[in-house]
């Protein structure tokens, strides 16, 4: 095997986000840009050298194309064995599944994904370490200061790789194992959840599900676990198969892109149970029959009720939210007289909790949520989750949630995007509000008076490591917050997102239209954040 050095020079704009590097398709075609970003990470990533890599990814446009660099690249950088999913296909929770039962030195995941796909679409690459998880601050430093000093890179020249068949073959010293990219992963759900009494709910006719795909990659595994092992009908997944360009769609789940799925479950003789996955398979959307569960409120529900299930039978150890996900979750830790954290968004700060134990579950408002048994959150899970649950209860959707509202009280939550902002005009509004904060505390607005308000920063309690800057939080006596922070998931300007809150314990009142139960905390946000001045926009442009 002939290997390469190709000289290269930095690109100036490869530092990771909220959920690794993503950039445009266009962006990752030029010459050299994933190859220094992949170089990067060998360089610093040494036990990958004689290690083993995991790499797959959802599909998307450009997939395969990244996917035969990156073994020449990981044959020349002296990896043992790699790992690959069939097809190149991996979803980014059972690619940390696998990374786990097999010991791997580390993953790539290509993903970029909620985000739209194509030619014209986004592309995204990100690390996950030993543990399975996605790379902590330290290591995307490490990678992004990797990526300033470059000047080589090193690749086999070879032939194409057959990813397309199961078996071995060899690229140079190194073993390329192509893998069934399901199997690990519905073999680790079926330890989890009871899927004797799952299929009894489905074989009685009596149950209708409906799962949304969205095109990407959940497909494969959904029609696996779901129709082929739990016996829902043919027809229950819908847009099962994956394509490039997510058949043209947006693959994030929520009322805005699962259109077809949320018409349905609105439709007459909708089915019981609606739910969807993204991109790369981490997120879910719930739905029962004419009715939404937030996925702060889905937290706390499987929070409270996770010892009904097998794998989570002796209870939990703590939960973490992230801190802009609604505090419903934290009523629940508290009843359970477990810990609950609140970390800054992004997956990767759940890692250190779960490795040490100290957490069970985790979520994030961003339909996000996940457990112990992998490293990153996952939605076929909360979804399996739920099924388990509704077969344990023998309860609607609804009437889980309408419960637990009456047993915990309800926190009316919404997010407010503003999508494709000038990022400058984006930037100065932040730094205003920053500056404004000093002076927040104890002010008045409307009949809420200010508690705290300041830019939330998180010591990690396992390592120590500190992150600053994560979110500007206003506090208000009631328990009401309105926050806001910049995405670190975009590619193009700034996504302002606002995030509202208010605690609710009235049974009386629970039945109130969310936007309107939340609309004097919308006024206040946009009286301490001058949104419309700073960004010209009156209204948001998805609302979750
Ligand atoms: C968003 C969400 C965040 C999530 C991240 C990655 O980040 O808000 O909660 O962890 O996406 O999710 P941001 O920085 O745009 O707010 V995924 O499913 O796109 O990997
Ligand atoms: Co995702």
């Amino acid at each position: 095997m002939k290997i390469s050095i190709v000289q290269t020079r930095p690109f100036q704009d490869q530092k990771p986000g909220t959920s690794g590097l993503r950039k445009r398709v266009r962006t990752f075609r030029q010459p050299h840009y994933l190859e220094n970003f992949v170089q990067a990470i060998f360089d610093t990533q040494r036990d990958l050298q004689g290690g083993m890599l995991v790499l797959g990814g959802d599909g998307r446009y450009h997939n395969r194309d990244a996917i035969q660099v990156i073994m020449r690249m990981a044959a020349a950088n002296g990896v043992a064995r790699i790992l690959v999913g069939q097809g190149g296909l991996l979803s980014t929770p059972a690619a940390s599944c696998v990374i786990r039962k097999h010991g791997a030195a580390g993953g790539i995941v290509l993903s970029a994904s909620h985000n739209p796909g194509g030619p014209e679409g986004d592309f995204g690459i990100k690390y996950n370490t030993a543990n399975g998880g996605p790379a902590p601050e330290s290591v995307t430093g490490a990678i992004h200061q990797a990526t300033m000093d470059i000047r080589q890179y090193r690749i086999a020249e070879a032939a194409h790789v057959d990813i397309d068949h199961p078996g071995e073959q060899r690229l140079g010293e190194t073993i390329i194992s192509v893998i069934d990219p399901v199997s690990d992963y519905a073999e680790l759900m079926e330890s989890l959840f009871d899927f004797d009494r799952i299929r009894v709910m489905f074989e009685s006719g009596a149950f209708q599900m409906r799962f949304d795909a969205m095109h990407a990659i959940t497909g494969p595994y959904a029609m696996r676990i779901l129709e082929e092992r739990l016996g829902a009908p043919q027809g229950t997944v819908m847009r099962a198969e994956p394509l490039a360009d997510f058949g043209g769609g947006h693959p994030d789940p929520n009322l805005a892109h699962a259109r077809e799925l949320v018409q349905a479950l609105y439709g007459r003789d909708a089915p019981d149970f609606g739910a969807a996955s993204d991109g790369d398979g981490d997120r879910n959307m719930i739905l029962g029959r004419r009715f939404f569960v937030t996925p702060s409120d889905s937290l706390a529900i499987l929070a409270a009720n996770a010892h009904h299930l097998p794998g989570y039978s002796d209870g939990i150890r703590g939960i973490a939210r992230s801190m802009p996900t609604s505090r419903a979750a934290d009523r629940v830790a508290e009843r359970l007289g477990v810990e609950c954290f609140e970390t800054p968004t992004g997956w990767k700060f759940f890692g250190n909790l779960l490795d040490a134990g100290r957490v069970t579950l985790c979520g994030e408002e961003s339909f996000g949520t996940g457990s112990g048994h992998v490293r990153e959150k996952d939605g076929l899970w909360a979804v399996l989750f739920w099924l388990n649950l509704l077969a344990v209860k023998g309860r609607s959707v609804e009437q889980i949630v309408r419960d637990h509202w009456r047993t915990f009280g309800r926190n009316y939550y919404t997010r407010h995007d503003y999508e494709a902002l000038d990022s400058a005009r984006a930037d100065t509004l932040m730094q205003e509000l920053r500056e404004g904060l000093a002076n927040m505390g104890g002010r008045t607005f409307g009949e809420r008076v200010v508690t705290i308000a300041d830019d939330f920063a998180y010591t990690d309690p396992v390592d120590g490591s500190v992150s600053e800057h994560q979110g500007i939080r206003v506090l208000f006596e009631d328990g009401a917050r309105i926050v806001l922070r910049l995405s670190g998931t975009g590619t193009e300007g700034a996504t302002l997102r606002v995030y509202l809150e208010r605690f609710e314990p009235d049974p009386e009142k629970h039945d109130l239209d969310t936007q309107e139960a939340l609309a004097d905390l919308a006024r206040m946000a946009e009286d301490i954040a001058g949104i419309r001045v700073h960004t010209g926009r009156d209204k948001p442009d998805v609302i979750t």
